[in-house]
């Protein structure tokens, strides 16, 4: 039996390999520009590509994810910031619960609403705890979600908030320091966070250089996350996916 993509999460977790993730923001790729970044992104071994953004307003969701589909394997995960962004087209969905923030509305409420539609849309379903971490200025994230970041040099309560999650049945944490950030999360905080949860860890926001992505990674984060970068420099694609792939080798203590 082909394994899920959360399966294939904690597979490659527990081997010590780490994955690159190019999120696609569909408001800002030209639906003609999407072959290309995934003729790139094969040829770098990308992992995954996520879709979505905290503020999605085209409508050429599903055509995105269409397009991306029929020109390769790479799964395609849907990372939505609204129940409107949610396509049957694609593998799976991290289905977010804002658990940084304070606000009902992204914990659960949303969820409540769209709960008979995400279901029947057949997509792979991975709950994931998503914490947004100040990354120096408000972005859309900060600003979409009502809700106060994490202050960037709190590691403590991003630890604790990642254990919360787990220990509520998240099968993902998502640490976002928000698209564009001014400042990435630091590694303090995320071999903090590492260390004590045993669920995969998704790290994103304002990573733009490679050296980042392998920081990162020797930190303890499992994915690496990067959208607005890419955008401006596609060169970006291989050097950041060689660059999360070269610590496959580093054993991690
Ligand atoms: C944002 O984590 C993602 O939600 C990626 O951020 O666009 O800054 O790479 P960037």
């Amino acid at each position: 039996m082909n394994q899920t993509i959360y399966q294939q999460f904690t597979e490659r977790k527990k081997q010590g390999k780490k994955s690159f993730a190019v999120l696609i923001d569909p408001d800002k790729v030209d639906i003609d520009a999407i072959a290309q970044l995934v003729q790139l992104g094969q040829e770098a071994k990308v992992d995954y590509f996520y879709v979505g953004g905290s503020l999605v307003i085209s409508s050429h969701l599903d055509e995105c994810i269409q397009q991306i589909k029929s020109s390769c394997d790479i799964p395609v995960i849907l990372f939505p910031g609204s129940p409107s962004q949610v396509s049957r087209y694609a593998d799976a969905l991290l289905y977010l619960s804002l658990i940084s923030g304070r606000n009902p509305e992204l914990l659960i409420g949303q969820h409540v609403i769209s709960a008979p539609f995400v279901k029947k849309s057949g997509l792979e379903i991975m709950p994931t705890g998503y914490m947004v971490i100040d990354g120096g200025a408000p972005t859309t994230v900060s600003y979409i979600s009502n809700a106060t970041p994490i202050p960037a040099d709190k590691n403590e309560i991003a630890m604790c908030t990642a254990m919360a999650g787990e220990m509520l049945g998240m099968k993902l944490i998502y640490m976002d320091a928000g698209s564009g950030a001014k400042r990435p999360i630091t590694e303090q905080m995320i071999e903090k966070v590492a260390k004590h949860i045993n669920i995969p860890l998704i790290i994103g926001g304002g990573i733009t250089e490679p050296e980042k992505a392998y920081l990162n990674c020797k930190a303890g984060a499992d994915v690496i996350v990067v959208g607005n970068a890419i955008e401006k420099d596609l060169n970006l694609i291989k050097e950041i996916s060689d660059a999360v792939h070269s610590v496959d080798t580093v054993k991690i203590v």
